[in-house]
């Protein structure tokens, strides 16, 4: 009983382009599953790809023993800045492998709690900065939680300071990279030939390129000539060593990574951040239980390490946002390439995939799936992702982080660095919304985030 996987009617040449707006892609794919359901197929720049929206599906493909992640695309395009660094890698490839098992311990609770200082360094400067606003100042919510995100991963994976609190523009090294980005962006949905001719463009990318990787070499070499004892991420590349091979990761995998981090580490988080701040703001009777934690377990002294793990409702908070605002939207996967056997089955035989198909697991469909999280699937209910009963949640039906090998290596520092930022924030403000009709807006880029979202913050009478 294998019925056909259901899809909008395409164009011989041009697939589904048609349905898709270039501008708004996740927008697209989420009208086309309310309309088609929890799976279908589209046809886009000659990719066949079967789109996923349920937990049961998802659950099937995070066995990775038959699925993986598959690099193309806009992802595939940032390899020519980036190469083989851990996001833009393919499976198989040796650097992945050698700085996958390098970093992992670097990222790991242990060492992001020893870039505990770093990160709280930055934090202060956003605290600093929305003090001296003061009640009446328009923030804009977005640009600060970039500048929050951006500074801390700076200075915790090469030593750099980006001091973006102290400047209106962005740092010339953030807006290069944002340009590279979209210029990989651009490149990874035009074809081949197209590029060629893109010959100013083209010079641009390159130089642009060469120079943050530039920059990039001088910190590793400025580190290695002044050692520090830190438990960062640069010394972890520099001097950590690959436990199953005992290779080191090479200069240029370095960089790579680097650059890797700046651009998988700042927006997700920073959008997270602006989610969960409009959400409270929304939802004052969380916002006061939020606040009562931080109260109690702080009152006005300062946080340190050994507070971070006691804040497990604002943890719940982050999970619950993450839920339903998965900043990384949609997770490509495929088939492992040493599949052979063609057709494979989902769903017990009920829909076939051929040789050629790539997955798209919608995480915001995913996450709402009502099978999985019940009749309020579409609530903002932090109380259940509170350990009892995220623990009861049916398998794979929360993966904002991604699955397996190829999920983020960065979710203890994301973590780490969001609980922070909301804990200092609540203990220290009282905020509102800056136009109080505003209602949540977004905007559907690489990640997603509010778009025109702006409060105000005022500083909260001293407990005493
Ligand atoms: Mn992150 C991979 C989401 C923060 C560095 N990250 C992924 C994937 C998702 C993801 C989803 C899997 C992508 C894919 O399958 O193609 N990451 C997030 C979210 C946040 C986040 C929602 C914040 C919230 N990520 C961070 C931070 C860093 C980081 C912070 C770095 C400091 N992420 C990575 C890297 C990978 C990744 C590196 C690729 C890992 C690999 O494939 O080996």
């Amino acid at each position: 009983e294998t019925i056909p996987i259901p899809g909008p009617p395409g164009l011989p040449l041009l697939g589904n382009i048609g349905d898709i707006d270039t501008k708004n892609i996740v927008g697209s794919v989420v009208s086309l599953a309310e309309k088609y359901g929890e799976i279908y197929r589209i046809n886009v720049g000659g990719v066949n790809r079967v789109i996923i929206s349920t937990q049961a599906l998802m659950d099937e493909i995070c066995d990775e023993k038959r699925f993986t992640k598959v690099v193309g695309g806009g992802i595939k395009a940032l390899r020519y800045a980036v190469n083989d660094g851990l996001f833009t890698a393919y499976m198989d490839e040796h650097n992945w492998q050698v700085a996958h098992r390098t970093l992992m311990p670097a990222f790991g609770p242990l060492s992001t709690a020893g870039m505990f200082d770093e990160m709280h360094d930055i934090a202060s400067q956003l605290v600093a900065k929305w003090a001296r606003f003061g009640p009446d100042e328009r923030i804009d919510v977005g640009a600060d939680f970039t500048r929050l995100t951006l500074d801390t991963i700076a200075l915790c994976s090469m030593d750099k300071r980006f001091n973006s609190f102290y400047r209106e523009d962005m740092h010339p090294f953030v807006e290069t990279m944002v340009s590279v980005l979209e210029e990989s962006q651009t490149r990874g949905s035009l074809p081949t030939v197209l590029n060629m001719f893109r010959r100013s463009a083209q010079r641009k990318y390159d130089e642009e390129i060469a120079w943050m990787r530039g920059i990039c070499e001088e910190m590793i070499a400025h580190r290695r000539k002044n050692p520090l004892e830190k438990k960062d991420l640069l010394n972890a590349m520099i001097h950590g060593k690959d436990p199953k091979t005992g290779c080191y990761m090479t200069d240029e995998s370095i960089v790579d990574n680097i650059l890797t981090f700046l651009v998988a580490g700042h927006e997700t988080t920073s959008g997270l951040l602006s989610f969960v701040f409009y959400l409270l703001i929304k939802n004052p009777a969380i916002m006061n239980l939020a606040r009562e934690e931080v109260d109690k377990v702080l009152g006005t002294g300062p946080i340190t390490p050994q507070h971070m793990n006691q804040f497990p409702y604002l943890e719940a908070i982050l999970k619950e946002t993450l839920r339903l605002y998965p900043t990384a939207p949609a997770i490509a996967m495929a088939p492992v390439p040493e599949t052979t056997e063609y057709p494979i089955f989902l769903a017990g035989g009920k829909y076939q995939l051929n040789k050629g198909d790539n997955l798209l697991a919608l995480l915001v469909k995913i996450q709402k799936d009502p099978l999985a999280f019940g009749d309020d699937a579409e609530e903002w209910k932090p109380e259940r992702m509170l350990e009892e009963n995220f623990a009861k949640l049916p398998p794979n039906s929360w993966k904002p982080f991604g699955n397996g090998a190829r999920g983020c290596i960065g979710r203890p520092f994301a973590m780490q660095e969001a609980i922070l930022a909301t804990v200092i924030l609540i203990q220290n403000f009282e905020f509102s919304l800056d136009d109080p009709s505003y209602e949540l807006q977004i905007t559907h880029a690489l990640s997603i985030k509010p778009k025109g979202f702006y409060m105000r913050a005022s500083l909260r009478e001293k407990l005493d």
